[in-house]
């Protein structure tokens, strides 16, 4: 009846999922037991027989079946808001891998420098993170064995994560119709033991981590010059992770849709002490693979990397 569980999620999905399933089958029962008991007690058995007396409600009873199913039903809410919130909130020390939807195909990219399409390796044991992007139209990546679903929306970054715990090959599907060839948007996870996933690493390296993409970008876009040659802008050490002051009074957390807000359409948050319209508008310049080696890099100039929590 379910696919495989292969994440810690996936237990506490199915059952809360079988709660659900239980207490609809038991309130349905209830009821078209209740209507079937009353329809035979109250027929009318001639045409004779007298019209009912008419009756007011009975307030105890009433509120006894009001109350109780809430109470039952109130616990998926709870349950449900439990799970939600352990599940969009990553811990520390996760494994980040770098995932962009694009009509028709899943670009995976990790911190090491391998890239593969359709395709991801994660290892068991260990919390992973995932940063999902959209280079067009909404797309949802879905990993059933993992219970994992989620829209991909473009312009924004969507967070998620979760810990393998069953090595083997799983499905993942684009779970959002996103135009002609939606249905092949599917690929495989390959969850491995971790010394076989440090191999599957050392195999797979091409040679530059995304930090490094992410510092030729840095030169390429002429980021350097502001940030680092000149003093232009803000130099950008110890910014992720961090709050910054922005000249409007307020401060924000600079996590990963704080830097991509920040290269795409600087004028929506200028930093303190910094004047609008200096920096370059990047909208349309950059994509989304790019700019998260952007990120990365922007990340790894932060010593200190504590998660941001989205
Ligand atoms: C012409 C100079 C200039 C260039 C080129 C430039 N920036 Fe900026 N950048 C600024 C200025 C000025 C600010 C501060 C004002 C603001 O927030 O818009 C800033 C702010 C930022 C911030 C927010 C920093 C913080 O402390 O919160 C980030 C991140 C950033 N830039 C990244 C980049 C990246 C990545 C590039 C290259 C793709 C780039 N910048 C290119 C001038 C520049
Ligand atoms: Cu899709």
């Amino acid at each position: 009846m379910f696919p495989a569980a292969a994440s810690t999620a996936a237990p506490q999905v199915d059952a809360l999922y079988v709660y659900l399933v239980l207490l609809s089958v038991v309130m349905t029962t209830l009821i078209f037991i209740a209507i079937g008991f009353f329809a035979y007690k109250y027929r009318r058995r001639s045409p004779d027989d007298p019209m009912p007396r008419a009756i007011h409600g009975s307030i105890p009873i009433e509120l006894t079946w009001s109350v109780i199913p809430f109470l039952f039903m109130l616990v998926m809410f709870a349950w449900g808001t439990k799970l939600y919130f352990e599940n969009y909130t990553p811990p520390r020390n996760t494994l980040d891998i770098y995932v962009v939807g694009k009509q028709w195909m899943w670009k995976v990219q990790y911190p090491d420098g391998q890239r593969e399409i359709n395709e991801l390796h994660v290892p068991t044991g260990r919390p992973v993170k995932l940063t999902l992007a959209s280079e067009d139209v909404i797309h949802s990546f879905y990993i059933p064995a993992f219970r994992l679903k989620h829209d991909v929306v473009p312009g924004s970054y969507q967070t998620y994560w979760f810990q393998a715990t069953e090595p083997g090959r799983y499905h993942l599907f684009c779970a959002e119709y996103c135009g002609t060839n939606h249905s092949r948007m599917i690929g495989w996870v390959d969850v491995m033991d971790p010394v076989s996933y440090q191999n599957w690493l050392a195999g797979g390296a091409t040679g530059a981590t995304m930090s490094q993409l992410g510092e030729k970008l840095f030169e390429k876009y002429g980021c350097v010059t502001c940030h680092v040659t000149n003093h232009n802008g803000p130099p950008l050490n110890n910014v992720f992770g961090h709050p910054v002051q922005l000249a409007d009074g307020r401060t924000v957390l600079a996590d990963e849709p704080f830097l991509r807000e920040s290269i795409l359409n600087p004028n929506a948050k200028v930093v303190k002490g910094y004047k609008p319209n200096v920096m370059p508008v990047y909208q349309g310049q950059i994509d989304e693979e790019g700019l998260l080696q952007l990120i990365v890099y922007i990340k790894s100039l932060s010593q200190t990397n504590p998660q941001a929590i989205p």
